[in-house]
C-alpha cells in the first residue's frame, strides 16, 4: 500500500491520504467489533393459547436499545398493531407482552437499534389456536 501511494501522489497528498486510510482503519474496526443485532432466541411459541396474554423475551447476539426499538403485531388481514417494549432482564433482551388474541395467523414485526446504531427488521410468524 505504501509503495502505491508514494508512486501516485506528491509528498503532502501521501501523507494526508496515510492518515485518512488509518482512519478509516480505525472506524472500520470499531464498527466491526460491536456487531448489530441479530435475534438468538425468542419465547415466542409457534402456537399461542387462544384469548390468552402471553409474555414474550426476544434475546439478541448485542446490547439494543428498547427505547427506540419497535414491534408490530400484524393480523392475517395485515392489521398493525403496536405493542409497547420494556427492557429485558439484561441489555440484549427485549420485552413485551402480546395481548389476548383470538384464534388464526400473526406475524410480529421487530425493528429494533443495537448498540452500533444499525437497524435490524424481521418478522416473526405464529398461530393462535387451542391446544388438542
Ligand atoms: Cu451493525
Amino acid at each position: 500500500m505504501a509503495v502505491v501511494l508514494r508512486t501516485l501522489y506528491p509528498e503532502g497528498m501521501r501523507r494526508s491520504s496515510a492518515l485518512l486510510l488509518a482512519l478509516a482503519g480505525v472506524i472500520f474496526l470499531e464498527l466491526d467489533a460491536r456487531a448489530h443485532a441479530v435475534l438468538k432466541k425468542s419465547s415466542l411459541p409457534k402456537r399461542v393459547v387462544p384469548e390468552t396474554a402471553q409474555p414474550v423475551v426476544l434475546s439478541f447476539n448485542s446490547a439494543v436499545e428498547p427505547t427506540l426499538s419497535r414491534v408490530v403485531l400484524v393480523d392475517a388481514k395485515g392489521t398493525e398493531r403496536e405493542i409497547a417494549l420494556h427492557a429485558g432482564a439484561a441489555r440484549n433482551e427485549i420485552a413485551l407482552d402480546l395481548p389476548a388474541l383470538p384464534p388464526g395467523a400473526f406475524g410480529l414485526r421487530y425493528k429494533v437499534l443495537a448498540a452500533d446504531g444499525h437497524v435490524t427488521e424481521n418478522l416473526l410468524r405464529f398461530s393462535v389456536a387451542a391446544g388438542d
